[in-house]
């Protein structure tokens, strides 16, 4: 299929094109250095500890955007990329995804595509940046990436994403109070969900003193209830606000961050990272980490 069809084509070679990337098909390396993306999509990352609702309320934004079609849909729709956490229930919690945002699951207009964690040692799945790059050269109109996690997983997702949600719940007081000020600086939004719950209030004070704390003016808070699609038209309001004013210069600080994590992944495979590991456990302690790390290299370089 030709790249500059991307655009255009139907969803079903969409999903296999994803899948030839994901799974490192030997057309996989065409396809990305074909691609081109549209920098103008927004994609939006959807971050927050397990459980928070970041599914159902992307299904509650998805249906809000929806309601508006006319006026917000003018090509492919919204794209959702939902990274699973890595855990041994990976499956489970695919399947559970797929239930939850089951009320948009055949609608022609939505494109939901989950991501494993799988073969990733540490950070977003090897693939979430590719991913995303093809899913914004394929002609969307949103982009929702849900990633698990709160600390490091939205420094990371502040670097492929245009605007961070950090959704949050009446019960995060904890996850507040040792929220890092590089967390509260990359948050664009933060959401306290299930306000039907006590302590919702008292969550929205907590977030502003902590931004109060980092430095960060004015953050913008919202309350809502996924289930019931509560305060989700303000939220999605919010996030159109901020999509016009998305600052694409700001974001090239970022790409050099992104160009390493790429040359790292084509350079390094899971079974280098693997095998120097266990070089560094074989030590005994009286290791040369220089050493070590000079022989890898050499390795490396011979394959
Ligand atoms: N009471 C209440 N429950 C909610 C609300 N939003 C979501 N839930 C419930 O919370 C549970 C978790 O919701 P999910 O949307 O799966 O949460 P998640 O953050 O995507 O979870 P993971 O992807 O597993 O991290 C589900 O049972 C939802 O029905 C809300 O606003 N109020
Ligand atoms: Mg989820």
């Amino acid at each position: 299929m030709a790249i500059e069809n991307l655009k255009n084509c139907d969803m079903r070679t969409l999903a296999r094109i994803i899948s030839a990337v994901e799974n490192d098909e030997p057309s996989a390396q065409t396809i990305l250095e074909n691609l081109q993306p549209d920098l103008l999509i927004p994609v939006i990352g959807i971050t927050g500890p397990p459980g928070a609702g970041k599914s159902t309320l992307i299904n509650a934004l998805t249906s809000s955007i929806l309601s508006k079609e006319k006026e917000l849909i003018k090509g492919r729709g919204i794209g959702i990329l939902a990274i699973d956490p890595s855990s041994p229930f990976t499956y489970g919690a695919l399947l559970g995804d797929r239930l939850r945002m089951s009320s948009h699951f055949n609608h022609q207009k939505v494109f939901i595509r989950s991501l494993a964690t799988r073969g990733s040692l540490g950070g977003l799945s090897a693939k979430t940046i590719e991913i995303t790059d093809l899913m914004r050269s394929a002609g969307f109109d949103f982009i929702f990436i849900e990633t698990v996690g709160i600390g490091q997983s939205e420094v990371e997702i502040a670097s492929l994403a245009d605007i961070t949600v950090l959704v949050l719940v009446p019960e995060s007081g904890d996850e507040v109070q040792t929220m890092k000020a590089g967390v509260m600086e990359t948050a664009d939004v933060f959401v306290v969900n299930k306000s039907d719950r006590t302590g919702a209030d008292t969550m929205v004070q907590s977030i502003h003193s902590a931004a109060l704390i980092s430095g960060k003016e004015k953050p913008e808070v919202v309350l809502t209830v996924a289930g019931t699609g509560k305060g989700v038209d303000k939220l999605l309001n919010i996030l159109l606000a901020k999509a016009n004013a998305i600052d694409h210069k700001k974001k090239a600080d970022l790409l050099l961050e992104k160009a390493l994590q790429i040359i790292r992944q084509w350079m390094l495979s899971d079974e280098d990272i693997l095998h120097l590991r266990a070089q560094l456990n074989n030590s005994n302690g009286n290791m040369n980490i220089y050493r070590i790390a000079s022989d890898f290299i050499r390795s490396i370089r011979k394959n």
